[in-house]
């Protein structure tokens, strides 16, 4: 129950940052009912209040796994925003110091993702960290939807890294076209 506002927030700033893809045309339909109090409502209320940012972290890993250094950089900057904006007076006491310390340490690394658009393996190295995070995120507070975490062993000079996906497929964010099915799933995460 104590959710639904972070839905509301969450939503509005997933819609926002959905806009330029697949939402245009949707969104450009109903551009004159389509005040933030409206796109809310599409928001099915009783989701886990990270489930906004694992929405603009997915959408990131994806332009990772097309090697897009633009998308991953919009990404990033909607991240930084995101966490930036998260209401977290809905968070109990006790959550808001497990969510401060993840937030912080993530800010950074979209930040860097943000403005590192042209250099992708740069970006690469922050959205391992940032795949820690969003891991931590969602075990915490769980995901509103099944994630899996998948796993590379080669990244990092075979030090491995993980990243979260919707699917079990394997499409590899770290190596993109150059290796795109290396990679297993380690874990479901309902
Ligand atoms: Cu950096």
């Amino acid at each position: 129950m104590k959710y639904i506002f972070f839905v509301i927030t969450i939503g509005a700033i997933t819609l926002s940052a959905c806009n330029n893809s697949s939402n245009q045309s949707e969104q450009s339909n109903k551009m004159n009912d389509s005040s933030p109090e409206y796109a809310v409502q599409k928001v099915s209320a009783f989701t886990s209040p990270v489930n906004g940012l694992l929405q603009i972290y997915l959408q990131m890993k994806n332009a990772f796994v097309n090697d897009d250094d633009k998308g991953a950089a919009n990404a990033g900057n909607e991240m930084l925003k995101a966490l930036n904006d998260f209401d977290k007076t809905i968070l109990r006491d006790e959550e808001k110091k497990a969510f401060e310390d993840i937030a912080e340490d993530a800010k950074e690394h979209a930040e860097h993702i943000g403005m590192n658009a042209g250099n992708i393996k740069h970006q690469r190295e922050h959205f391992d960290m940032l795949s820690k995070d969003m891991y931590d995120m969602v075990k915490k507070f769980a995901a509103g939807e099944r994630v899996y975490a998948n796993y590379c062993p080669m990244y990092n000079d075979n030090k491995g890294a993980v990243w979260l996906s919707e699917t079990k497929e394997i499409k590899n964010p770290y190596f993109g076209s150059e290796m795109l099915t290396c990679g297993k799933t380690t874990e479901t995460i309902q």
